[in-house]
């Protein structure tokens, strides 16, 4: 059994979705979570400046998707077939696709233009994304044929975040991608660490 130590700041943010799939698989690893100050010192011994990293017996991966592809696979959720393993990251690329929006409202400073920044993701960025994304959910609630993936838990792991970042929970009324959240959130290993998550 290799030995996995992940690597993040305490706060969700990219690495989530990676600590949500081990748990769904129930595959132990080290989950350090590191506070600002230790960053520095760590950010050169990182491959590419950043985190999530991700330690594998020794040897060291980065990039947020690089790492939950590789967990999926471990965890049997990257999809029963090539094509399948292409949809999900068919679906994964999409949501992709919004977070430099993310990433510019969370970190905007000034609190008038936070807030402008994040009406405008919260009426029209989401929006198209998330029409897209109900068509391409099964009624019964996967991205993918009729099991999770972690196509599936990275959608919730992002609408997770979002709903603590803008008015209002923006699943709502979103009938099939509402059956997508709380399939994910009745996997037992994600349930019980959204027990702890959410007890912290
Ligand atoms: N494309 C990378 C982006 C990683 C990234 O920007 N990580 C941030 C934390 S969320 C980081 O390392 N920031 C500190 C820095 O860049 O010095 C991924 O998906 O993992």
């Amino acid at each position: 059994m290799p030995s996995y130590k992940l690597t993040y700041f305490k706060h969700w943010g990219r690495g989530g979705v990676l600590r949500l799939l081990f748990a769904a698989g129930g595959i132990e690893f080290e989950d350090v979570r590191i506070e600002r100050e230790q960053w520095p010192e760590l950010k050169p011994k990182t491959p590419m400046g950043q985190i999530p990293i991700l330690e594998v017996d020794g040897t060291i991966i980065c990039q947020r998707r690089a790492i939950a592809r590789f967990i999926a696979k471990k965890a049997g959720l990257a999809g029963k077939t090539p094509l399948e393993e292409a949809r999900a990251d068919m679906i994964v690329d999409g949501m992709a696709d919004i977070e430099g929006k993310v990433v510019d409202f969370y970190i905007e400073k000034d609190a008038t233009r936070k807030q402008e920044k994040i009406k405008d993701f919260a009426e029209k960025t989401l929006p198209t994304v998330l029409d897209s994304l109900e068509k391409l959910a099964s009624p019964g609630g996967h991205f993918v044929g009729d099991a999770l993936t972690w196509a599936d838990v990275d959608f919730f792991a992002m609408m997770y975040f979002l709903k603590d970042h803008l008015p209002s929970d923006p699943v709502t009324g979103y009938v099939n991608l509402s059956k997508v959240r709380d399939n994910v959130m009745s996997n037992p290993g994600i349930a019980d660490w959204m027990k702890k998550e959410t007890s912290q």
